[in-house]
C-alpha cells in the first residue's frame, strides 16, 4: 500500500484510494474493506501519514444511498466506524481531493487533519436533498472548522462549492494545482494531528451568546415540518448542539437525529426521487445509440417560450439563431434575453462580460435560411396544428439533412408534424415548461418514427441544459398536461358540489403544492384551458359551463386580473388570488341547472379526490405505455407541476399511502 513512487514512499505516507465504481460510494460492504485497509496502514510503523484519495475521477459521492432502503444490519461497518478509526490513530491523515467530494466522503475528509483539493474539485454535504442530515460527524466537525453560520448555510443549501470557495471558507487547507496526492504527502510530512483542535468548543464566526439567535433565525427560514422541513429543523438543532454541547454529546445528538430521519417518509420519498431521476434516460428496448453532436441550435418563434428556450441553450453555452418575422416579437425577445442575463449579473451568477457574450450568442433574424447550419431546431410558434405543420414543411426544406426538428407543442400530435417532413425519424417533441430557461422539467416526446439516435440525442441535450428529461409517448397532453386535465376537472367537480375554489386551493397548499388547482388555472389562462377542453371534445367537457361563462365574461385569469379568483395589483404584485363570491355564485347556478346538489365535503376527501385523479390518470398512462415508469411520472410532477418532493410524487404517494386512484 506504500506508494510505488519512491518520492512518495520516502515521505513514509500510505495512500489509500477509495475505489468503488462508479462514484466510490461508501457502502457498508465497501466500508468493511476500507476499514481493514486503514487498520493495516495504522499498524505499519513505517507509515507516518495516511493520505486518502479517490479513483474514477472523484473522491467519493458519500454513503451508498441504497443502504438506507433496507434495515441497517447490526454488524454493518459504516462511515462512522471508518472515521472513528481515523480519529483514534496517532498518524496524520490528509485528504487529497479530486472531483466530487460529497456527503460521507466529505465527512471522512473532515475527520482528516488536512485537506488538499485540485482546482476543479467540488465539495458538498447534499444530505438535506435526501431528507437527511450529515450523519457521520459533519454537523459537529464543520461548524468547528468554518463556523456555525457558514456551516449552517452550507448544509441547508446542500449544493456543492468550488475548491476556491472551500479554501476561502477554511474547509480545505490548500489548492493543489498539480497532483493532490503529492501535495498531501508533502503537507503531511512532520505535521501533528489536529483531532483535539477539531473537537474543541470553537465558534469561529459567532460570539457564544449569538448562537441561540442564529439558530432561532434559521428555524424561521426553513419550511415547516409538515411542509417537508423535518430534516432542515433537525439539522439546525444538530448545529445548535455543536455550539452548546461537547463533541461526544453533539455526535450522539446528530446520530439520533440521523437515525430518525433515515426512517422518515420524507427521506424515503426524496431517495425515491434521487433514483427515479437516474432511471429517466434508461429507455427499455431502445438500443444504446450514439447521440448526434449538437453545436448550433435554431428556434422558430420569438414569443415567451421561444425566447426562454433560446436563453436555456445560450446558458448552456450553445449559439442560437431565433427566427421570427414579427419585428415587435423580436424586439420584445431581445429585451427579455438581455434582461435575463443582466438579472444573472445582479445575482452574481455571471460577470458583465459573460452576460454580454451569452446575449450575443443569441441572434435574431427573419431569414429562415440562416437555420441551414443548425444541428437542432426547436419550433415554438402558436399552438395550432396547421400553423406548426407549415413550419415543419419549411424547416424540412432549409435544414441540413442531419438536423433534428423538435416541436415545443404541449398537446399536439408529433406524428402529424413529422408527416409534414421527409425526416420523421429526426422529428420529436421537446416540451419545455414556462419559463423554459428556469423550469427544470423537459418532456421528450417520441413519435412513431422517431429513431433511437434522435431520442439519445434529445437526452444528451436534456443533460446539457441540466433538465430532468422524461420520455413521453405521443398521446394527447403527453404525461404532465394529460394528468393535470383530470386533476383540474376533479377540482371543478368539487366546486360544482359547493366547495369554494379558495378552500380547495387551501387544502392542496396545505398538502405542499405551491398553489392550488384554481390559482394554477388562472396562471395559465382560462381561455387556454377552454380551448384545450374543446380540442379534446365531449370527454373533456365538465358537467357544467362554468369555464365557458367565465371566459365569456373575459375572466381569463391573472392576465385579466380576474378568473376563478380576483387579483389586485396592490396585493402580492397582482398575483395573490382573492376569493370572489361572484364565481362561487356562478358555480352554484350552473350546478343547479345541471342538477348537482351541494354537499358537505371534508378536507381529506378534497385532498384524496384530487390526488386520486392524478394517480388514476398516471396508472392509465403506464398501462398505455405513454409513461415508462411510475418514477418518471413522479419526476414530471415534482419538477413540472409543484408536487411536494417530500411526498415523492403522485405514484410514490399512492404506493406509500394506498390512496385509491379515482376513475
Ligand atoms: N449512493 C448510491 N448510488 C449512487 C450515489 C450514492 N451516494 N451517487 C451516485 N450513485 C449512482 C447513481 O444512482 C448512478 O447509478 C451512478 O451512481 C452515477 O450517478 C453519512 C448519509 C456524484 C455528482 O447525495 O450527486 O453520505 O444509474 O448518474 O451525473 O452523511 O451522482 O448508473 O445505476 O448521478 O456523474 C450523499 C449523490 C449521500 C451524492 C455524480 N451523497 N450523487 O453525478 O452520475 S448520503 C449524495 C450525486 C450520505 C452521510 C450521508 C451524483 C454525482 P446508475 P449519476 P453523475
Amino acid at each position: 500500500m506504500l506508494p510505488s513512487d519512491p518520492a512518495l514512499r520516502d515521505q513514509r505516507a500510505a495512500v489509500i484510494t477509495l475505489d468503488n465504481p462508479p462514484v466510490n460510494a461508501l457502502s457498508f460492504a465497501y466500508c468493511k474493506a476500507l476499514l481493514e485497509t486503514i487498520e493495516v496502514a495504522h499498524g505499519n510503523d513505517a507509515v507516518e501519514a495516511v493520505v486518502f484519495t479517490g479513483a474514477n475521477g472523484l473522491f467519493s459521492a458519500g454513503a451508498d444511498v441504497n443502504d438506507f432502503n433496507a434495515e441497517i444490519p447490526p454488524d454493518a461497518v459504516t462511515i462512522r466506524d471508518v472515521i472513528a478509526a481515523v480519529e483514534a490513530s496517532v498518524k496524520v491523515h490528509v485528504a487529497a481531493i479530486e472531483g466530487n467530494c460529497l456527503g460521507g466522503g466529505l465527512e471522512l475528509a473532515l475527520a482528516c487533519d488536512y485537506r488538499v483539493a485540485t482546482p476543479e474539485a467540488k465539495l458538498g454535504l447534499p444530505e438535506i436533498r435526501l431528507g437527511l442530515l450529515p450523519g457521520a460527524g459533519g454537523t459537529q466537525r464543520l461548524p468547528r472548522l468554518i463556523g456555525a453560520r457558514a456551516a449552517l448555510e452550507f448544509m441547508l443549501k446542500g449544493s456543492s462549492i468550488s475548491a476556491q470557495r472551500a479554501l476561502e471558507l477554511g474547509l480545505i487547507d490548500e489548492i493543489a494545482e498539480a497532483s493532490a496526492i503529492e501535495r498531501a504527502t508533502v503537507l503531511a510530512k512532520g505535521r501533528k494531528r489536529r483531532v483535539s483542535e477539531r473537537q474543541a468548543f470553537i465558534a469561529k464566526d459567532l460570539p457564544a451568546q449569538a448562537g441561540p439567535y442564529v439558530v432561532a433565525q434559521a428555524h424561521k427560514m426553513v419550511p415547516s415540518e409538515e411542509n417537508g422541513g423535518v430534516a432542515a429543523h433537525k439539522l439546525i438543532d444538530a448545529v445548535q448542539a455543536s455550539i452548546e454541547l461537547s463533541f461526544p454529546f453533539g455526535i450522539a445528538r446528530e446520530t439520533r437525529f440521523f437515525d430518525e430521519l433515515v426512517r422518515s417518509k420524507p427521506s424515503s420519498s426524496l431517495r425515491h426521487l434521487f433514483f427515479a431521476e437516474r432511471e429517466l434516460a434508461k429507455i427499455p428496448g431502445v438500443p444504446e445509440a450514439e447521440p448526434l453532436p449538437i453545436e448550433g441550435v435554431g428556434v422558430v418563434g420569438a414569443g415567451t417560450m421561444g425566447s426562454g428556450i433560446a436563453i436555456a441553450f445560450a446558458q448552456a453555452g450553445l449559439p442560437v439563431i431565433v427566427v421570427d418575422s414579427n419585428d415587435e416579437a423580436v424586439d420584445k425577445a431581445r429585451q427579455t434575453v438581455m434582461g435575463m442575463f443582466m438579472y444573472q449579473v445582479q445575482k452574481g451568477r455571471l460577470t458583465q462580460e459573460e452576460a454580454w457574450k451569452r446575449g450575443q450568442s443569441i441572434r435574431f433574424t427573419d431569414d429562415w435560411n440562416e437555420l441551414a447550419g443548425a444541428d437542432l431546431i426547436v419550433e415554438a410558434v402558436f399552438e395550432n396544428l396547421d400553423v406548426k405543420r407549415d413550419v415543419f414543411r419549411k424547416l424540412d426544406a432549409v435544414a441540413k439533412p442531419s438536423a433534428i426538428l423538435a416541436s415545443n407543442t404541449s398537446t399536439l400530435d408529433i406524428d402529424a408534424l413529422a408527416e409534414a417532413t421527409k425526416r420523421s425519424d429526426r422529428v420529436l417533441g421537446l416540451h419545455f415548461f414556462v419559463p423554459a430557461n428556469i423550469m427544470p422539467l423537459l418532456e421528450i416526446v417520441r413519435g412513431k418514427a422517431t429513431s433511437a439516435q434522435t431520442i439519445a440525442t434529445a437526452f444528451k441535450v436534456g443533460k446539457t441544459l441540466r433538465k430532468k428529461a422524461v420520455l413521453s409517448g405521443n398521446a394527447f397532453g403527453f404525461i404532465g398536461n394529460r394528468i393535470i386535465f383530470d386533476y383540474l376537472r376533479e377540482a371543478t367537480a368539487l366546486a360544482e358540489e359547493g366547495v369554494a375554489p379558495a378552500r380547495i386551493d387551501a387544502v392542496m397548499k396545505a398538502f405542499g403544492f405551491p398553489m392550488g388547482p384554481f390559482a394554477m388555472s388562472d396562471l395559465s389562462g382560462l381561455d387556454i384551458g377552454l380551448a384545450v377542453q374543446k380540442a379534446r371534445g365531449a370527454e373533456a367537457l365538465g358537467r357544467t359551463n362554468v369555464l365557458e361563462r367565465l371566459v365569456q365574461m373575459n375572466r381569463l385569469g391573472q392576465k385579466t386580473m380576474a378568473g376563478f379568483f380576483k387579483y389586485d395589483k396592490s396585493v402580492g404584485k397582482g398575483r395573490e388570488p382573492i376569493r370572489d363570491p361572484e364565481v362561487e355564485a356562478i358555480f352554484a347556478d350552473e350546478a343547479r341547472k345541471s342538477g348537482i346538489a351541494p354537499r358537505e365535503v371534508s378536507d381529506e376527501e378534497i385532498r384524496d379526490r384530487l390526488l386520486g385523479a392524478l394517480i388514476c390518470r398516471g396508472e392509465r398512462l403506464l398501462e398505455e405505455g405513454v409513461a415508462l415508469r411510475p418514477g418518471d411520472i413522479d419526476i414530471v410532477y415534482v419538477y413540472g407541476y409543484g408536487f411536494p418532493p417530500h411526498h415523492g410524487g403522485p405514484m410514490w404517494y399512492a404506493q406509500e399511502t394506498k390512496v385509491a386512484s379515482r376513475a
